[in-house]
């Protein structure tokens, strides 16, 4: 039997972002910015946003937001990110991101984002005192990769759930609006790696995160050598030797997570890490990882430093990637307006 499923025949885009709201951090970089260095010679277009929009759903400074806008835009191109290949921007130099956000807050159903655990986690028990904007923040996030039609989006796991719901959101909308045909495609999301979710030095049941108030549960990409040592030795370990195979570390979370970074940082698999360092403890273990990540950030944090205090780049670098986004979310809006049945003069 001939399969009659519709698919998308648009070309296959990239599109991913950071938020602006504190010191980029390791999980940061492994779940997201290596990968959107490595995409982009991968053959498809890519565009990688610096979402402040995102970051005002929690109080913030204007006057920070636009540092840290710029400083995003440093760190994509420390990583890797080359702004002749890939456009760098930020999401409100789009705002065809806002207006399509509109048409989808409609789209989306109250119960669909009722589910969504990070809201949960950042309004903590207050909910009621959290911003409208930090509820609907994954239709805003739906927008963000719909607006450029992407197909593919480099995240961390923790934003799997997100994920799902751009695509139901997509279906959704071809359903309502496109008689079931694609105009939207369902965004797959690019998460697997040894770096998908990071943990915290302090407690490695909870993910490495900028806003962790405890700046020892976090190595920061601008962290010089000294620091890192000092924070993977008081890192949270426990008294036992490392496992020989990978299943001994279930039930150790702490263990787990600094093999993990090891592994991620030194471009092993855990298996092999435990080949060399089974029957160790962290005595011996700790150092040889600082060792491996004061080497690893070393580059990327000097490259960093040095774009950060340059301004006149950032900018042009920003603008340039505006424009570039911008070619290709303008026809993609005028069509949704079309398709929802805005007024237009005839
Ligand atoms: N611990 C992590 N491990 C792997 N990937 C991670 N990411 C975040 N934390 C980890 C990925 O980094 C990208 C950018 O994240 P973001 O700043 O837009 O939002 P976030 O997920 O809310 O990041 P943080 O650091 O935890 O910030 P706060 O504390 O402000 O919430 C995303 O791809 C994310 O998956």
């Amino acid at each position: 039997m001939t399969d009659t499923t519709p698919r998308y025949t648009g070309p296959e885009r990239v599109l991913s972002g950071v938020q602006p709201t504190g010191r980029l951090h390791l999980g940061n970089y492994l779940g997201a910015l290596k990968k959107f260095a490595a995409l982009q010679d991968q053959g498809r277009e890519c565009l990688y946003c610096v979402v402040n929009m995102h970051a005002m759903t929690m109080p913030h400074d204007p006057k920070e937001l636009v540092a840290t806008t710029r400083s995003i835009a440093a760190a994509y191109m420390a990583a890797g990110v080359d702004p002749n290949k890939s456009a760098i921007f930020a999401q409100s130099s789009v705002p065809e991101h806002a207006e399509l956000a509109w048409v989808l807050n409609c789209v989306g159903r109250m119960g669909w984002l009722e589910r969504m655990t990070q809201f949960k986690d950042k309004a903590g028990k207050d909910a009621e005192r959290a911003s409208v904007g930090l509820f609907t923040y994954p239709v805003l996030m739906a927008a963000d990769i719909l607006i450029y039609k992407a197909t593919h989006v480099p995240v961390g796991d923790d934003q799997k759930q997100h994920l799902e719901l751009a695509r139901d959101i997509a279906a959704r909308f071809n359903r309502d609006f496109y008689k079931d045909e694609i105009f939207f495609p369902q965004p797959d999301p690019l998460i697997e790696g040894p770096g998908a979710r990071v943990m915290s030095l302090k407690d490695g049941t909870k993910k490495m995160s900028k806003s962790d108030p405890s700046d020892l549960s976090r190595l920061n990409l601008e962290d010089d050598a000294d620091t890192i040592a000092k924070k993977i030795k008081k890192a949270k370990s426990d008294a036992d030797v490392l496992p020989e195979t990978a299943e001994g570390l279930n039930d150790r979370p702490e263990a787990r997570n600094l093999v993990g970074i090891y592994a991620a940082l030194n471009n092993q698999s855990v298996d092999e890490v435990l080949a060399e360092f089974g029957g160790q403890g962290f005595g011996v273990f700790k150092p040889k990882l600082a060792d491996v990540a004061v080497e690893f950030f070393g580059d990327v944090s000097a490259r960093y430093r040095e774009l950060r205090d340059d301004q006149g780049t950032i900018d042009a670098v920003l603008k340039q990637g505006a424009e570039k986004a911008r070619e290709i979310a303008t026809p993609v809006m005028d069509e949704v307006r079309d398709l929802v049945g805005y007024w237009r003069a005839s």
